[in-house]
């Protein structure tokens, strides 16, 4: 039987590439998949502003033995995706679809059996229908069925899968569905739900990194996290007192649970400056105590770049129309903080910022504030509109600028003493970007959407190949 520490017996570091399985599997109904809240939303939404959907995806579904020669092929030896949960359990609770589990056996035999090392998570946004009906992650059982999901995965997988993430970017994932309202169910500016989701997130990741002890699983499991490392202008008032805010706001309801097993100290005092409740139960303290993660993912994209409230009210700026649109991304907070737009720092077309340099800060702070754990980057890449030569190939030199100055920046936190493991470019192929569509595209490897999905590597897909060998050659 496999074992974890065969993990790094040949290579002192991971390097591959990422998806989650709602963004480009495809077959939404196949093969007794339960309806997911994406699903839902984007065949019946006003919302879905782009009018498209995750049915076909990059139809992975299908073709995931192609994708993952092709890893194999750019010199990847890992690869991070993630398990839809109503493929398992297509009500979210009850019975199990055993199809559902066939694949992802498929797809986990098939990376073991070309040296792929399978990093999985277990939720990466695609909530089953039936359980956002039931409130979502606001329901007070919501825990207690992730927890009968991920024991599922585990006693199916574990014996193979030896490295495990719960939850995919508890913090952006609950701002997007109850700050910005892009994701659904799609509130707006609802701080109360903003922090039961996160709070829920995290007791549920809690719960199976329990059950994933007990049940003695050979392997390591930790949450991801998008880090958006706090950093002030300079210009800002009252630096400090803002820092704490924001801090609490982006990372350490996330971050605390994750890496020291416990609620913030400051949760009390940040109920009165947000003004918001939590519904818990007098036993979530012990269950948080127990639920700490062996090691971090980190997705790592941007900072938080913030000053003092200055005035106006509430307001969140958000941009799912890239080149249609002039808004930033950041977001205004009445009587406490807001985003500050820097112009010396280039942005994408979406309006986020491009700094690679935030890798090598976000990578110490972690270190210095939260004692060196484990990391993995979970996650790093850049979004553009690419249009392909006569053959589909697509000479994407900006990503590789950027992609190239990521890695650097990595490795200098690393030669800082950072214990980083592992590196996934987001994304493997082109995919779906959620509620961006597909024209935002993120992959090593093109998807021709309209001509079979036919797959073509881009030149950033040959430049990390080469990067990788290098630095293996260079380590050796
Ligand atoms: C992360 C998500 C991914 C991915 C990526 C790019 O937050 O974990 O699922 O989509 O960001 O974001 P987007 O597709 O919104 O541009």
């Amino acid at each position: 039987m496999r074992k974890y520490s065969d993990v790094f017996s040949d290579t002192d570091f991971l390097w591959g590439s990422a998806t989650a399985a709602y963004q480009c599997e495809g077959a939404w109904n196949e093969d007794g998949k339960g309806e997911g809240e994406w699903d839902y939303f984007n065949h019946h939404s006003v919302l879905n502003i782009h009018n498209e959907d995750g049915d076909e995806a990059s139809d992975f579904y299908h073709r995931y033995k192609e994708d993952i020669d092709l890893m194999v092929e750019g010199g990847q030896n890992t690869y991070r995706f993630s398990i839809s949960w109503a493929r398992i359990l297509p009500n979210g609770t009850g019975e199990i679809n055993q199809k559902g589990i066939d694949f992802y056996n498929n797809v986990i035999n098939y990376c073991l059996e070309k040296n792929v090392e399978p990093n999985v998570t277990l939720f990466h946004y695609d909530l089953p229908l039936k359980l956002a009906a039931q409130g979502g992650w606001l329901n007070n059982k919501i825990t207690d069925y992730f927890d009968e999901y991920a024991k599922v995965c585990f006693k199916e997988f574990g014996d193979r899968v030896k490295i495990w993430a719960t939850i995919n970017e508890p913090r952006y994932y609950s701002y997007c569905s109850n700050i910005v309202g892009n994701y659904p169910p799609n509130r707006y500016a609802d701080i109360q739900s903003y922090f039961q989701y996160q709070y829920n997130l995290m007791l549920a990741s809690a719960k199976a990194v329990n059950s994933f002890k007990q049940m003695k699983v050979d392997g390591i499991i930790g949450i991801v996290h998008d880090n958006g490392s706090v950093e002030i202008d300079p210009t800002a008032e009252n630096q400090e007192e803002i820092f704490k805010i924001a801090d609490f706001f982006y990372n350490r309801m996330i971050l605390v649970p994750a890496l020291e097993g416990k609620l913030p100290d400051e949760l009390e005092e940040m109920k009165k400056t947000f003004n918001f409740m939590i519904y818990h139960s007098d036993n979530d303290a012990e269950i948080f105590s127990k639920g700490k993660g062996d090691y971090l993912g980190l997705n790592l994209y941007n900072r938080q770049y913030v000053k003092h409230w200055e005035n106006g009210e509430t307001e969140i700026f958000h941009n799912n129309k890239g080149a249609d649109s002039m808004s930033l991304e950041g977001i205004r907070l009445k009587g406490l903080f807001e985003s500050s737009f820097d112009k010396e720092v280039r942005r994408n077309k979406w309006g986020r910022e491009i700094n690679p340099r935030v890798m090598h800060t976000a990578l110490l702070e972690i270190k210095e504030r939260y004692g060196n754990p484990l990391i993995l980057i979970a996650e790093n890449g850049h979004g553009i509109y690419e249009t392909p030569d006569e053959n589909g190939y697509v000479e994407d030199d900006e990503r590789i600028e950027i992609f190239n100055e990521f890695l650097e920046y990595m490795l200098k936190a690393k030669a800082d003493g950072v214990n980083v493991k592992g590196y996934y470019h987001w994304a493997t192929m082109d995919l779906y970007s959620w509620i961006n569509g597909y024209e935002k595209r993120y992959g090593l490897v093109r998807v021709d959407f309209k001509n079979d999905f036919k797959r073509i590597p881009k030149k950033s897909y040959y430049w990390y190949k080469d990067f990788i060998n290098n630095y293996s050659k260079n380590t050796k």
